[in-house]
């Protein structure tokens, strides 16, 4: 632990020394506290980051030569059944471990609580952690080994979190395999003068540092060396929100490893865009790499581009689903040459004045917030290649209390995807005029994770309007 004196000076040397300011009233522990936060947040990077990030903002400007990213098109003809077989040897010998962001706060969603408790489902109303749990559980034991779960909370929800996987037993998961580690921060800077802000006395304002933070807490927790310890080479990594994720998709998993044209390094997911306004990220190709450029840095001229026959040219919508190997995250995490940059979001941020000691509440966004986004490392990957899925199949997040990506939204697409399912065993489903299924059907993962898993299983010939179903 650094002195009170070595910390000064170090403050001193990158004019930050008003962190200081209450430090001679402050008893040992709270002390100590504040010194450890400052040491954490490395004092010696605050002024290229005042520099880069809150005097100036990086420009978002795309590079001329920005394309789509080619992909896997769902209906395209490559060989879906070699990659389900390279996917379910890698799952076999059990080199998968899954990957949860969780440390978001659900602010547009409106919920007390870490995301992942969210009851989500139609009828049983299981929260998200449950869903996955069932997931990964019937994959292991598909493939007979266990799929180690790591998840990213962050300072807000992590204790939460870990007590509401006590109370639920893990959700039948061995608590050996559930791994929980805390995500980063990063301190919040005053917007006018880039002094970094006190939320206290013996406090700094400390932000989560974005789900791109997960790969550095990732290391830094010691989690990437237990995984590769357990054999684990690489890790399927999707959101907390995503109520139809596939935790273990050995398609996808086996493209990520064996396709001719991928590293095996970093992998991706896309839908179809459902029309050019989507808020979602789109893929594409700068420079010969594959990137992701957030839907607010696209001009909207060029989010409404169309090819010839009339369909969106940037039409790979990001649903952030993954797959990334434990060596290539070492790496990013460990190589400078390989930083992930910062974002910066302006936003109201109380704060402790450091000269009267006052918190003060601010009426308009008075700070800069940097966090790092996942999807910047892709273009750090020697080649990535990228799958595009079925909307229906694996997309249906739980972001916003009302209207798009909402609990209503989420539930009609699994109800959505359940009728499918049954209709292709040969079960009747009601449906609207819309058509819409006219009926609610909810099946466990426990059940099936896969329209294949419901041969043998005894089913209606046909499901009455109006009825519900839990299978
Ligand atoms: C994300 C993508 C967007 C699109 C969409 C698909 C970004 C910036 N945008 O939008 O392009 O693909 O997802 O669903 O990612 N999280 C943390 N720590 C943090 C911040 C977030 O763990 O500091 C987690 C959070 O718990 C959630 C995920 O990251 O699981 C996504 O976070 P978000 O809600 O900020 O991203 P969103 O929905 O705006």
């Amino acid at each position: 632990m650094p002195t009170l004196e070595d910390i000064r000076t170090r403050l001193e040397a990158v004019n930050q020394a008003h962190l200081l300011a209450f430090i001679d009233t402050l008893d040992a522990s709270p002390k100590e506290q504040l010194l450890a936060q400052i040491e954490a947040a490395e004092p010696e990077t605050f002024p290229s980051l005042v520099e880069t990030y809150v005097k100036n903002k990086p420009l978002a400007d795309l590079p001329a030569g920005v394309e789509p990213a080619p992909y896997y098109a769902l209906a395209g003809d490559w060989d879906r059944a070699a990659a389900r077989n390279a996917g379910e040897d890698l799952l076999r010998a059990g080199k998968v471990a899954c990957f949860t962001v969780a440390g978001g706060q659900g602010s547009r969603l409106g919920y007390d609580g870490p995301k992942g408790c969210y009851p989500a489902t139609p009828l049983s109303h299981k929260p998200l952690f449950q869903v996955f749990a069932e997931s990964i559980r019937k994959a292991s034991s598909l493939f007979g080994k266990p799929i180690p779960w790591a998840i990213m909370p962050s300072d807000l929800n992590h204790d939460a979190t870990v007590a509401f996987f006590a109370q639920h037993k893990h959700f039948g998961l061995d608590p050996a395999d559930v791994i929980f580690f805390p995500q980063g921060s990063m301190p919040a800077f005053d917007r006018s003068t880039g002094n970094v802000l006190l939320a206290a006395k013996d406090a700094l304002a400390l932000t989560p540092d974005g789900h791109g933070g997960s790969i550095r807490a990732l290391h830094r927790s010691g989690t990437l060396d237990a995984l590769r310890a357990r054999g684990i080479e690489h890790l399927s990594y999707f959101q907390v929100d995503n109520a139809t994720v596939k935790p273990v998709d050995p398609v996808f998993l086996g493209l990520h490893v064996a396709a001719a044209d991928s590293s095996g390094e970093m992998s991706s997911k896309i839908v179809a865009k459902t029309d050019a306004a989507e808020k979602v990220g789109l893929f594409c190709n700068i420079d010969g790499r594959t990137a992701v450029v957030e839907y607010s840095d696209m001009p909207v001229e060029r989010q409404q581009e169309t090819n010839p026959d009339g369909s969106l040219k940037f039409n790979g919508g990001s649903i952030a689903i993954h797959a990334m190997s434990l060596d290539f995250l070492s790496r990013v995490a460990t190589n400078p040459d390989y930083a992930l940059p910062f974002h910066r979001a302006d936003k109201k941020v109380p704060y402790c004045e450091p000269t009267s000691g006052e918190i003060v509440q601010p009426a308009e966004p008075n700070a800069v917030k940097l966090e790092m986004f996942v999807f910047d490392a892709l273009p750090l990957a020697k080649r990535s290649i990228v799958l595009e899925t079925d909307r229906v199949e694996e997309f249906a997040p739980i972001k916003n209390a009302e209207g798009n990506d909402s609990p209503a939204t989420s539930t009609a697409l699994q109800t959505e995807r359940a009728a499918r399912w049954l209709e292709a065993r040969g079960v009747s489903i009601p449906r609207s005029s819309d058509s819409t299924p006219a009926c609610t059907i909810e099946i466990s993962p426990l059940t099936a994770t896969d329209p294949a898993h419901l041969e043998g299983i005894d089913l209606p010939e046909e499901i009455e309007a109006g009825s519900e179903v839990l299978l």
